[in-house]
Protein backbone atom coordinates (compact mmCIF):
# COMPACT_ATOMS: atom_id res chain seq x y z
CA UNK A 1 0.00 0.00 0.00
CA UNK A 2 1.28 3.38 -0.78
CA UNK A 3 2.49 5.27 2.45
CA UNK A 4 1.57 8.63 0.80
CA UNK A 5 3.44 12.15 1.57
CA UNK A 6 4.96 13.09 4.71
CA UNK A 7 6.06 16.86 5.92
CA UNK A 8 8.73 17.78 7.85
CA UNK A 9 11.51 19.83 8.98
CA UNK A 10 14.92 19.72 8.74
CA UNK A 11 17.86 22.04 10.21
CA UNK A 12 20.86 22.94 8.38
CA UNK A 13 24.25 23.76 9.97
CA UNK A 14 27.47 24.24 8.24
CA UNK A 15 30.78 26.00 10.11
CA UNK A 16 33.27 25.10 7.63
CA UNK A 17 34.32 25.84 4.31
CA UNK A 18 31.88 27.95 2.49
CA UNK A 19 29.11 27.60 4.45
CA UNK A 20 26.03 29.27 2.77
CA UNK A 21 27.70 26.84 -0.18
CA UNK A 22 27.19 24.11 1.48
CA UNK A 23 23.38 24.42 2.83
CA UNK A 24 22.76 25.17 -0.83
CA UNK A 25 23.94 21.89 -2.12
CA UNK A 26 22.12 20.07 0.91
CA UNK A 27 19.03 21.40 -0.68
CA UNK A 28 19.77 20.00 -4.21
CA UNK A 29 20.83 17.04 -2.84
CA UNK A 30 17.79 16.33 -0.70
CA UNK A 31 15.90 17.43 -4.27
CA UNK A 32 18.19 15.44 -7.10
CA UNK A 33 17.06 12.72 -4.51
CA UNK A 34 13.33 13.54 -4.78
CA UNK A 35 12.62 14.90 -1.68
CA UNK A 36 10.80 18.16 -2.00
CA UNK A 37 12.10 21.08 -0.38
CA UNK A 38 8.87 23.02 -0.21
CA UNK A 39 10.56 26.14 1.82
CA UNK A 40 13.45 27.36 3.47
CA UNK A 41 14.00 29.82 6.15
CA UNK A 42 16.26 32.57 6.02
CA UNK A 43 20.10 31.97 6.91
CA UNK A 44 21.29 32.71 10.02
CA UNK A 45 24.71 33.35 11.67
CA UNK A 46 25.03 31.37 15.06
CA UNK A 47 27.34 31.36 17.81
CA UNK A 48 28.63 27.95 18.50
CA UNK A 49 26.87 25.94 21.47
CA UNK A 50 26.62 22.56 23.14
CA UNK A 51 29.90 20.13 23.57
CA UNK A 52 32.36 22.31 21.82
CA UNK A 53 32.35 26.44 22.19
CA UNK A 54 35.63 27.30 20.46
CA UNK A 55 34.64 26.64 16.76
CA UNK A 56 33.97 29.41 14.02
CA UNK A 57 30.52 30.39 14.07
CA UNK A 58 27.73 28.26 11.94
CA UNK A 59 25.05 29.37 9.61
CA UNK A 60 22.13 27.74 10.03
CA UNK A 61 18.77 27.33 8.31
CA UNK A 62 15.49 25.33 8.45
CA UNK A 63 13.33 23.53 5.46
CA UNK A 64 10.57 22.23 5.51
CA UNK A 65 10.25 19.26 3.11
CA UNK A 66 7.88 16.48 1.39
CA UNK A 67 8.09 13.09 0.98
CA UNK A 68 7.25 9.19 0.48
CA UNK A 69 10.10 8.02 2.79
CA UNK A 70 9.91 6.87 5.51
CA UNK A 71 11.92 8.83 8.61
CA UNK A 72 14.49 6.36 8.89
CA UNK A 73 14.91 6.46 4.73
CA UNK A 74 15.29 10.19 5.13
CA UNK A 75 17.82 9.93 8.18
CA UNK A 76 19.82 7.57 5.53
CA UNK A 77 19.40 9.73 2.53
CA UNK A 78 20.68 13.16 4.86
CA UNK A 79 23.73 11.04 6.35
CA UNK A 80 24.55 10.58 2.07
CA UNK A 81 23.97 13.92 1.62
CA UNK A 82 26.62 14.73 4.19
CA UNK A 83 28.78 12.32 2.80
CA UNK A 84 29.16 13.94 0.00
CA UNK A 85 29.93 17.36 0.72
CA UNK A 86 32.71 16.04 3.02
CA UNK A 87 30.94 15.21 6.47
CA UNK A 88 33.53 13.27 8.90
CA UNK A 89 31.28 11.06 10.94
CA UNK A 90 34.54 10.24 12.78
CA UNK A 91 35.32 14.09 13.41
CA UNK A 92 34.48 14.99 17.38
CA UNK A 93 30.62 15.36 18.26
CA UNK A 94 29.20 18.65 18.01
CA UNK A 95 32.60 19.78 16.23
CA UNK A 96 33.36 21.60 13.25
CA UNK A 97 31.67 20.03 10.09
CA UNK A 98 30.89 21.44 6.53
CA UNK A 99 27.42 20.01 6.91
CA UNK A 100 24.32 19.02 9.39
CA UNK A 101 20.64 18.00 8.43
CA UNK A 102 19.00 16.80 11.41
CA UNK A 103 15.35 15.63 11.16
CA UNK A 104 13.75 18.45 13.35
CA UNK A 105 9.90 17.50 12.79
CA UNK A 106 8.21 14.18 10.72
CA UNK A 107 4.54 14.61 10.80
CA UNK A 108 3.42 13.90 13.74
CA UNK A 109 5.52 11.21 14.04
CA UNK A 110 7.59 10.30 17.42
CA UNK A 111 10.57 8.14 17.34
CA UNK A 112 13.25 7.17 19.84
CA UNK A 113 15.78 4.21 18.72
CA UNK A 114 19.66 4.40 18.83
CA UNK A 115 19.76 5.56 15.34
CA UNK A 116 17.18 8.53 14.95
CA UNK A 117 15.12 10.47 17.69
CA UNK A 118 12.30 12.76 16.30
CA UNK A 119 11.23 14.97 17.24
CA UNK A 120 15.09 15.99 17.23
CA UNK A 121 15.34 15.15 21.40
CA UNK A 122 17.08 19.52 21.67
CA UNK A 123 14.98 21.28 19.71
CA UNK A 124 13.27 22.96 22.31
CA UNK A 125 16.67 23.75 23.75
CA UNK A 126 18.51 25.35 20.39
CA UNK A 127 17.58 29.26 19.49
CA UNK A 128 20.04 28.22 16.33
CA UNK A 129 17.25 25.91 15.11
CA UNK A 130 13.76 27.44 16.74
CA UNK A 131 14.39 31.16 14.94
CA UNK A 132 14.76 30.00 11.73
CA UNK A 133 11.82 27.29 12.18
CA UNK A 134 9.52 29.72 13.60
CA UNK A 135 10.37 31.93 10.74
CA UNK A 136 9.48 29.48 8.37
CA UNK A 137 6.45 27.72 10.52
CA UNK A 138 5.18 30.41 13.24
CA UNK A 139 2.57 27.53 13.96
CA UNK A 140 5.21 24.61 14.41
CA UNK A 141 4.48 22.57 17.30
CA UNK A 142 5.25 19.24 18.90
CA UNK A 143 2.98 16.18 18.04
CA UNK A 144 1.48 17.02 21.47
CA UNK A 145 0.57 19.98 20.04
CA UNK A 146 2.45 22.03 22.49
CA UNK A 147 3.39 25.86 20.16
CA UNK A 148 7.47 25.70 19.79
CA UNK A 149 7.32 29.72 20.19
CA UNK A 150 6.56 28.82 23.72
CA UNK A 151 9.68 27.24 24.01
CA UNK A 152 11.36 29.96 21.98
CA UNK A 153 9.85 32.73 24.90
CA UNK A 154 11.19 30.34 27.40
CA UNK A 155 14.86 30.62 26.35
CA UNK A 156 14.77 34.47 26.34
CA UNK A 157 16.67 36.83 24.98
CA UNK A 158 20.22 36.06 23.04
CA UNK A 159 21.88 37.53 20.73
CA UNK A 160 23.69 34.16 19.24
CA UNK A 161 21.32 34.15 16.63
CA UNK A 162 21.54 37.02 13.90
CA UNK A 163 19.91 37.11 10.35
CA UNK A 164 22.40 36.58 7.68
CA UNK A 165 21.39 35.84 4.42
CA UNK A 166 18.00 35.02 1.95
CA UNK A 167 16.08 32.05 1.85
CA UNK A 168 17.46 28.93 0.40
CA UNK A 169 14.96 28.39 -2.59
CA UNK A 170 13.75 30.85 -4.53
CA UNK A 171 10.04 31.28 -5.29
CA UNK A 172 8.78 33.69 -7.27
CA UNK A 173 5.82 35.84 -6.07
CA UNK A 174 2.64 34.34 -7.23
CA UNK A 175 1.17 36.91 -10.05
CA UNK A 176 -1.14 39.05 -8.85
CA UNK A 177 -4.79 38.48 -10.73
CA UNK A 178 -5.30 42.06 -9.89
CA UNK A 179 -4.82 44.54 -13.30
N1 LIG B 1 25.23 22.03 15.83
C1 LIG B 1 25.65 21.24 16.79
C2 LIG B 1 26.29 21.74 17.99
N2 LIG B 1 26.31 23.15 18.10
N3 LIG B 1 25.84 25.29 17.31
C3 LIG B 1 25.34 26.08 16.37
N4 LIG B 1 25.35 27.39 16.55
N5 LIG B 1 24.79 25.58 15.22
C4 LIG B 1 24.75 24.25 14.99
O1 LIG B 1 24.23 23.82 13.92
C5 LIG B 1 25.27 23.36 15.97
C6 LIG B 1 25.82 23.95 17.13
C7 LIG B 1 25.50 19.78 16.69
O2 LIG B 1 24.84 19.36 15.60
MG1 LIG C 1 22.93 18.64 14.66
MG1 LIG D 1 23.21 15.68 12.75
Amino acid sequence: MARGLTRGFLGLGSNLGDRRANLQSAVTGLEAAGVGVLGSSSVYETAPVGLVLDQPAFLNACVEVETELTAFELLDLCKQVEAALGRDFSAVRHGPRPIDIDILLFGSETLESDRLVVPHPALCERRFVLVPLLELEPAAALPDGSALSEALTALGDDDGVVLAGSSLIFRPCPRSSSP
